[in-house]
This record gives C-alpha cells, sequence and structure tokens, in this order.
C-alpha cells in the first residue's frame, strides 16, 4: 500500500499513526504542497492523506483509513473513546494551534515544500485563514502563553504509564498525537513531564517523526 502526505499534516500524522501501532507496512510518498493534478486524480479533491491500496483502489478521509487498516491489522481494534475533556481540548487549541504551526512549517525544509511555487502555494492560501505568517510569528510570545496554560490544563488528563494518552491506546490518541506532535515545532514550549514523555512515547510507538530539534 501507499500513503500519500505532507509531512506536517496532522490528518497525515493520523493515518501514518495506525500503520506503525499496528506494524503494518506502507510506502509513504510525500506530494509537493502545490501539486493538485494528482490528489484531484485519485479522490477528486486536493487532500491529503491518501490510500493507494493494494487493489489499486483510493481512499481518502483519514480516520477511515485509520479503521481500515486497523481492521486489515487484525490485532485488536482501537479503544473508541474519546474523553469529552480531551475533545473539548482539542476544539479550544484548535482555534488558534495553527498561528503557531503553520509559518513555521514552511521554514524547515520540509519536502512538500522544496520548490518555492509549494512555499507560495500554502502561505497564500493558509494566510487567508489565519492572517500574515509573519504577523504570527511576530506574535508568538501571546500565543505561547496561550499553549503553556492549555497544555497545563491537559496534563491532569494524563494517565501515565507506558500506552495512550489516557491509558490504553486508542481513537484520543490518533487525534491527540497529532496536535502535539506538530507543537515540537515550535521553539519554547514548556512542556509538562506527563504529556513530553507521551509525545516520546508515541512517537517510537507510532514511528512518526517529532520536529524538536529542528524547532523554531
Ligand atoms: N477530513 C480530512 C481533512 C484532510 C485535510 O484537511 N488535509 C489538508 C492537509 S493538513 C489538505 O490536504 N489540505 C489541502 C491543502 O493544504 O491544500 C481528513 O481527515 O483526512
Amino acid at each position: 500500500m501507499k500513503l500519500y502526505i505532507y509531512d506536517h499534516c496532522p490528518f497525515c500524522v493520523r493515518a501514518r499513526m495506525i500503520f506503525g501501532l499496528r506494524g503494518v507496512a506502507v510506502e509513504q510518498v510525500v506530494l509537493a504542497n502545490d501539486d493538485e493534478a494528482n490528489p484531484i486524480r485519485m479522490i477528486g479533491a486536493k487532500q491529503v492523506p491518501i490510500l493507494e491500496k493494494d487493489d489499486g483502489s483510493f481512499m481518502g478521509e483519514s480516520l477511515d483509513i485509520v479503521r481500515y487498516v486497523d481492521e486489515l491489522a487484525g490485532k485488536g481494534r482501537l479503544k473508541e473513546e474519546v474523553r469529552p475533556e480531551v475533545q473539548a481540548w482539542l476544539d479550544k487549541v484548535g482555534e488558534y494551534v495553527n498561528k503557531l504551526v503553520q509559518p513555521r512549517m514552511v521554514k524547515i525544509g520540509l519536502p512538500e515544500f522544496a520548490e518555492a511555487s509549494a512555499v507560495r502555494y500554502f502561505t497564500e492560501k493558509k494566510e487567508q485563514n489565519i492572517g500574515n505568517f509573519e504577523q504570527n510569528l511576530a506574535d508568538t510570545p501571546q500565543y505561547l502563553a496561550q499553549i503553556h496554560a492549555d497544555l497545563q490544563a491537559l496534563e491532569v488528563y494524563a494517565a501515565g504509564g507506558d500506552a495512550g494518552f489516557g491509558g490504553e491506546t486508542g481513537m484520543e490518541d490518533i487525534l491527540l498525537f497529532p496536535v502535539l506532535r506538530n507543537l515540537t515545532i515550535v521553539k519554547g514550549i514548556e512542556w509538562p513531564a506527563q504529556t513530553a514523555a507521551y509525545v516520546a512515547r508515541m512517537s517510537r510507538a507510532s514511528g512518526v517523526n517529532l520536529y524538536m530539534e529542528r524547532a523554531i
């Protein structure tokens, strides 16, 4: 199977996680961010992740891919329950996290942004939602204060141990880890201990890299 992704894409991280967690082989293909023709050819929309199955058919939608691969692996199913408090946290942080993350993603040499045209495409598209990238970077201190408070609030829901954020690995991890993983691109975040340990162990378990060493 082949999984078409952008490295920075949190929905793609969801799909990447299930392959790592379940030990299913997949070839990951990073598309250029301004390549519209290939995703449209595959699923009729300019969107990733896209799974190309062994029979040559295509599947979009990250959570459909997660459930498909989870079932295919035949190693039990991910726990479905997502705690409402964790979902509420994701909704709250989702209102500003892109302001911290997206302006940085074009600056660390990710493969989907190898060409200047791809950086331009992404910048123009995302600035329509979050405003000027440079302004967002200049406003980092304000967003850092917000994420510090929110990470402290999240910390109380960490179960510790050696599996998922809330204990048994499940859909909650599929939703939460990609957001935390992308925040590792932000230099100066002070990570509460349990959440930091979780991010490191889920990265190992899923095989999805972090950005800590390239944080800006
Ligand atoms: N509901 C979709 C959302 C996927 C999505 O929004 N992907 C983004 C990348 S993070 C995308 O491809 N956007 C088009 C673009 O960036 O041009 C899923 O869960 O797979």
